[in-house]
């Protein structure tokens, strides 16, 4: 370790427990950003749904690719939504349900990585098997927090 590294680690450890809205120059930062992550994230969802539901064709390489962008997106937008955020369709109790708000992102967070394993084992029917179960979580969350 350098001499330099603790302090680097602290600087770290800080920027990580700064409030959200403090990692956001300003709350339309935060609102475009969260709206951006689960608009990219509902454009890869949607071509999995494509493909579960027979819209497309499927294609195991670009059911896992589309897979892991999902995942990926689905852990970004929950720092965007910060103390003085509030905006766009997000519903005023995600500031009051802190538990429930944190429980429907884990849970989003968790069925897209069984939607990675399961676009990973290569055939439509364990695609089509974990697609309901993420998209209900999707909804899940739509229903109690977001305005339509
Ligand atoms: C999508 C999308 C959503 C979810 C939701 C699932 O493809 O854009 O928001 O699925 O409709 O119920």
């Amino acid at each position: 370790m350098t001499r330099l590294a603790p302090f680097a680690l602290a600087a770290a450890c800080a920027a990580l427990s700064l409030p959200a809205a403090a990692q956001f120059a300003k709350p339309e930062d935060a609102i475009k950003y969260r709206q951006s992550a689960l608009f990219v994230m509902s454009q890869h969802f949607g071509r999995l749904g494509a493909m579960a539901n027979g819209r497309a064709p499927y294609d195991a390489s670009a059911a896992a690719a589309n897979a892991e962008m999902v995942a990926d997106m689905a852990k970004l937008p929950w720092t965007a939504f910060g103390a003085s955020t509030e905006g766009g369709k997000a519903k005023p109790e995600i500031w009051k349900e802190d538990a429930k708000f944190k429980e429907r992102q884990e849970k989003l967070i968790a069925e897209a990585a069984k939607l990675v394993t399961a676009a990973k084992a290569g055939n439509l029917d364990a695609l089509k098997a974990q697609f309901g179960p993420t998209a209900a979580s999707c909804k899940a969350c739509h229903d109690s927090f977001r305005n339509q």
